[in-house]
């Protein structure tokens, strides 16, 4: 059996609320504006560091000031949305973009350049952003590719407008840039 003193129980309410006030409030955390930009399970081309043609996911801020990524997690997976955490120093510049590689080598990883433990799967599955207090941010689901009409496979499922649009399945990707406006493809 645990037993305070008189004065420590008088002062347990008063210990507990100065708790309550420590770190971010978990109701601000839930409204993160940082939404999934772009996502590609299938790159032929465009290479991280090493040159490796891996997957990739790409993170947008629509805010006017940088972001700190720091304590937030990825993951392709709802059962297991605390797959991957972003480091110190992991920063989202104003109006601009993040670009992580999914390609299950984490050795390649830095602040600048996050690499996940996790693949995308070509045939389609989900991606989640959570904050450190457990909140899902964003996510996206999605198939495998579908063709595009002259037969060709679209590159990568992107956000039109930025952040805010719905997910469209793009011919031409904007790897580590903001969308634009240029992609015809087919809404998710
Ligand atoms: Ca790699
Ligand atoms: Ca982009």
């Amino acid at each position: 059996m645990i037993c305070v003193n008189s004065r420590w129980a008088r002062m347990l309410p008063v210990i507990l609320f100065a708790l309550a006030g420590c770190g971010e409030d978990p109701v601000v955390r839930k409204s993160t504006p940082i939404r999934i930009n772009e996502v590609n399970p299938v790159n032929p081309v465009y290479q991280d560091m090493t040159g490796d043609t891996d997957d990739w996911i790409e993170l947008y801020n629509p805010t006017d000031e940088e972001f700190q990524l720091e304590g937030y997690f990825m993951s392709d997976s709802a059962n297991k949305r605390f797959k991957d955490q972003f480091v110190a120093g992991t920063v989202i510049p104003a109006k601009g973009v993040l670009l992580v590689w999914a390609d299950a080598e984490i050795n390649q990883s830095s602040a600048r350049a996050p690499h996940m433990t996790f693949k995308l799967s070509a045939t389609g599955e989900g991606v989640w952003l959570t904050n450190p207090d457990g909140y899902v941010v964003d996510r996206v689901d999605f198939g495998k590719m579908p063709m595009d009409p002259s037969g060709r496979e679209w590159t990568s499922l992107a956000r039109f407008p930025d952040g805010t649009g719905p997910f469209t399945w793009c011919t031409e990707s904007t790897p580590d840039a903001t969308n634009g406006s240029a992609c015809a493809g087919v809404t998710l």
